[in-house]
């Protein structure tokens, strides 16, 4: 888990904070969150990319009850990170995040495929019962968030470019014009 370094992008390769401001101020009537969230065995675990499409059934039900819009989203195989923005008042993430685990987890039970090791620890195993949370406390912080989480695909070794990842809302913010689409590339160095 990455909880404390957010990289800092050099003026070579960061773009997204002088672009998004305006677009960022026009958005946050709710609390922003940033989240990291992490499945419970992050050994040789695939789980979250393997089952992407229970993941997003999970979500989608979650959020069918109770609003969220997901500003950026990051799967990797063994843990996520994104940001939400709530609507106004509303700042119950914790709900959300025990209904889109508890969903996933029960849409495993009914897989014929589900591991030998999760079927021993039964379905309150495959994730940790912690996350962290962070609320996202101006313009520029909500753009390093925003990095953080479209690069993380490279800083975990999984892709060597940030577009080759699709997993993740990438393609979306480069379809906003927010990020050019080779945005990182060759990156890595600047970012030790
Ligand atoms: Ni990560």
């Amino acid at each position: 888990m990455e909880r404390s370094v957010i990289p800092a992008f050099n003026t070579r390769t960061f773009s997204a904070v002088t672009l998004m401001r305006t677009y960022i101020r026009n958005r946050t009537a709710g609390g922003l969150y940033f989240f990291t969230v992490n499945l419970a065995d992050r050994r040789e675990n695939a789980l979250l990319v393997d089952r992407i499409d229970n993941l997003r059934e999970a979500f989608r039900k979650t959020f069918a009850t109770h609003p969220t819009i997901m500003e950026a989203i990051v799967i990797l195989p063994d843990h996520l990170h994104c940001i939400w923005q709530l609507p106004p008042g509303d700042d119950g993430y914790s709900t959300r995040w025990r209904l889109i685990k508890s969903h996933f987890s029960r849409s495993l039970d009914v897989d014929e495929h589900r591991s030998a090791s999760r079927l021993r620890k039964g379905e309150r195993g495959i994730w940790q019962r912690r996350y962290w949370e962070h609320l996202v406390r101006d313009d520029e912080d909500y753009a390093r968030h925003l990095d953080y989480i479209h690069y993380n695909p490279v800083k975990h070794g999984l892709v060597t470019r940030v577009k080759d990842w699709p997993h993740s809302t990438f393609s979306r913010w480069v379809a906003q014009g927010i990020y050019p689409e080779d945005w990182a590339d060759g990156g890595s160095n600047a970012m030790g």
